[in-house]
């Protein structure tokens, strides 16, 4: 059974995080999500695009994502016979960069193929586990007491991991702060290509924190580079910004520009694309872990989904809804058990209810499509 989309609904949603989350390029108070829904035979599946506000985590942002679905994605898939959601991300391939763009539409088709099959995501996409490990990520503050307390929150709620967030004059320091007072858990720090090579030996001091890894410190687009300071480094390098493809993935494990790698949706353009960039790590020996961009509960629902894959052996930034948002447009919200995991749900598709009504209040502006 094929699929064709005869109708995709674009939504552009506004919804104010319950606190701001700073990284080393800025502060969000509140996320501007695109949704995507594709209809086939009436009935729909769901897809979330994970650009940011502005193109600083990445080229994208919501408002250059809005034309390039509406004006070059879109057009390529309706009405097109797809055999199936594993052959979207190839009729959308000729467009440079703007993943996230496309990779909205890529998961609302397989959720939609699941739908249509009445199975679970999860399985359609050829995951086995039933139950994921969550870690969280935490923005940086505006004193280490502030986040000490955050991270004991954490810890006491029972996720896995910590991350996080550091920037040059927010690092060793801070590490080395949450280090005494928590000795160990698992802990790691995230830079968003806050770093040069120049930097290298303040990082080598991160090594005394034995932290599970840093990711990302150098430059969005930089592997090489990353590979010279990972032979510096004893604490092990994760990418992120740098692998938006499974050719990336290659080359980075090529180089040993990396030991783990972070796999998130929207920058790979999808499921079709995130489960190459799974494969080849598995591999080559290098676990992975499905990052987060601050999501809906759809884009959240995805993530879960994602992370049943074999590889997905480390705890991921997939966490629960009530840390982000007052009330999130998915019913039941995600939620994490005091053992710091959630479980997949098995409903078909992603698995939980979209509340409509509620997703159509936060609506700012909507396109129909044929
Ligand atoms: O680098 O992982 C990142 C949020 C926005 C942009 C980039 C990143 C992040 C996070 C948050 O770390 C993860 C989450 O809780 O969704
Ligand atoms: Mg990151």
């Amino acid at each position: 059974m094929g699929i064709r989309v005869d109708q995709i609904i674009v939504r552009h949603l506004r919804m104010p995080l319950l606190h701001f989350f700073e990284t080393s390029f800025g502060r969000t108070y509140e996320r501007d999500i695109i949704l995507i829904e594709a209809f086939a035979d009436g009935i729909s599946g769901w897809g979330e695009v994970t650009a940011g506000e502005g193109p600083f985590y990445n080229e994208e942002w919501t408002g250059s994502a809005w034309p390039i679905v509406i004006e070059f994605v879109a057009p390529r898939i309706l009405k097109h016979e797809f055999s199936s959601a594993e052959d979207v991300g190839a009729r959308t391939a000729h467009i440079r960069g703007n993943n996230m763009a496309r990779g909205g539409v890529e998961t609302a088709i397989w959720d939609l193929q699941a739908r249509l099959h009445g199975e679970p995501l999860w399985r359609t996409i050829g995951g086995h586990r039933r139950e994921i490990a969550c870690g969280v990520s935490i923005g940086i503050q505006e004193s280490v007491e502030q986040l000490l307390d955050k991270i004991q929150t954490e810890v006491d709620a029972g996720y896995q991991r910590i991350k996080i967030k550091i920037k040059p004059g927010w690092d060793v320091d801070v590490v080395r702060a949450v280090r005494e007072r928590f000795p160990n858990i698992r802990l790691m720090g995230d830079a968003n290509s806050a770093y040069t090579l120049r930097d290298a030996d303040h990082l080598k001091k991160l090594d005394e924190s034995y932290l599970m890894m840093i990711e990302q410190p150098l430059a969005h687009d930089e592997i090489i580079d990353h590979a010279t300071l990972q032979r510096s480094l004893e604490t092990p390098i994760c990418l992120d910004e740098c692998i938006r493809s499974a050719h990336h993935a290659e080359q980075a494990i090529r180089l040993k520009a990396a030991r783990i790698v972070n796999i998130k949706l929207g920058r790979v353009g999808g499921f079709g694309e995130a489960k190459r960039v799974h494969d080849i790590c598995e591999a080559n020996g290098i676990p992975v872990w499905c990052g987060g961009m601050l999501e809906s509960g759809i884009g959240r629902a995805h993530n879960i989904a994602m992370s049943t894959l074999p590889n997905f052996v480390l705890p991921g930034d997939v966490s629960a809804s009530k840390r982000y948002w007052k009330r999130d447009i998915i019913s039941p919200s995600v939620e994490v058990s005091d053992r710091g995991t959630i479980a997949v749900p098995d409903g078909p598709g992603f698995g939980y209810d979209v509340d409509t009504d509620y997703l159509e209040s936060l609506v700012v502006r909507k396109e129909v499509l044929k």
